[in-house]
């Protein structure tokens, strides 16, 4: 895998004596002593953003979600909710092996991107055996291959206004658009990715056939479907009825579905 994470160890090491450090000065001395004394006034520093990472670490957004192996592959990756998109357009690009299809990257971004499926597997790929869960009831664990999400917004220079991340999918559920969003913590996790790819054969269309989100710490209907746009964007409020997916908007479901 060509992306590098700092291990996890690191990451608490470091924020445990950040927390320490504020609460109680003996402690701050301990820490001095595992990471030099420089070191920790760096980081006590960097004030307010090192005090939201923190938060973020406490709150575990950057745990990463179970990996599993392939003896533990679901034999059949079932399909919920779209299993083919209605309408002539997509069936053209099913029809074609969705050579045409195109992704934008817009909204607060300093470079639009109007991406192909070739460019998508052309960049750096990350592949991950997770268990999908729905809240309908049921999960399978399935292995998705794409690039990381991050690396796309990076490529299209996202803003840092830009707050939340609009995932706009090909498919309509009685007439409207299926759409999803994240925050940028969700966005930006390492194993959030653009999944052309299930269980080593291109994605069925019943699973999302051309391009899919794979976001996988949070439940099933967060993961879009037939993607063709992502869009940062500062607010929700504008987008669909505001709260920020399909689902969200109709019936009760949450819009932060961490698992
Ligand atoms: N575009 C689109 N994305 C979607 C849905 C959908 O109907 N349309 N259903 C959601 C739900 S509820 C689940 S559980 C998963 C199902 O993914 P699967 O079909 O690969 O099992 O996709 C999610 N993403
Ligand atoms: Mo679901």
């Amino acid at each position: 895998m060509s992306d590098i994470l700092i291990p996890r160890r690191q990451l608490f090491a470091r924020t445990g004596c950040l927390v320490a450090a504020a609460g109680a000065l003996p402690l701050l001395s301990g820490c001095d002593a595992i990471n030099g004394a420089p070191a920790v006034r760096k980081i006590l520093s960097m004030g307010e953003e090192m005090n939201r990472a923190s938060q973020r670490a406490l709150m575990d957004r950057d745990a990463l979600a179970r990996e599993f192996s392939r003896a533990d592959l679901s034999p059949i990756f079932r399909s919920n909710g779209t299993k083919l998109p209605p309408g002539d357009d997509y069936a053209a690009h099913a029809a074609n092996g969705f050579v045409d299809w195109r992704v934008q990257v817009t909204g607060l971004v300093a470079r639009p991107l109007s991406l192909s499926l070739a460019d998508v597997r052309a960049m750096p790929q990350r592949t991950q055996i997770t268990r999908h869960d729905c809240v309908e009831g049921w999960s399978a664990i399935g292995q998705w291959t794409g690039p990381r999400l991050g690396r796309i917004l990076a490529a299209a220079g996202v803003r840092d206004s830009a707050r939340y991340i609009v995932f706009r999918c090909a498919d309509r559920i009685g007439g409207d658009l299926y759409y999803e969003s994240c925050d940028m913590v969700d966005a930006l996790h390492p194993q959030t990715i653009m999944a052309w790819a299930l269980n080593d054969a291109v994605l069925p269309i019943a699973n999302g056939a051309p391009l899919r989100l794979r976001i996988e710490r949070q439940l099933g209907y967060k993961h879009a479907k037939y993607v063709n746009a992502i869009e940062a964007v500062a607010s929700l409020d504008a987008i669909g009825e505001g709260k920020g997916g399909y689902w969200e908007d109709r019936i009760d479901y949450e819009w932060y579905a961490g698992i």
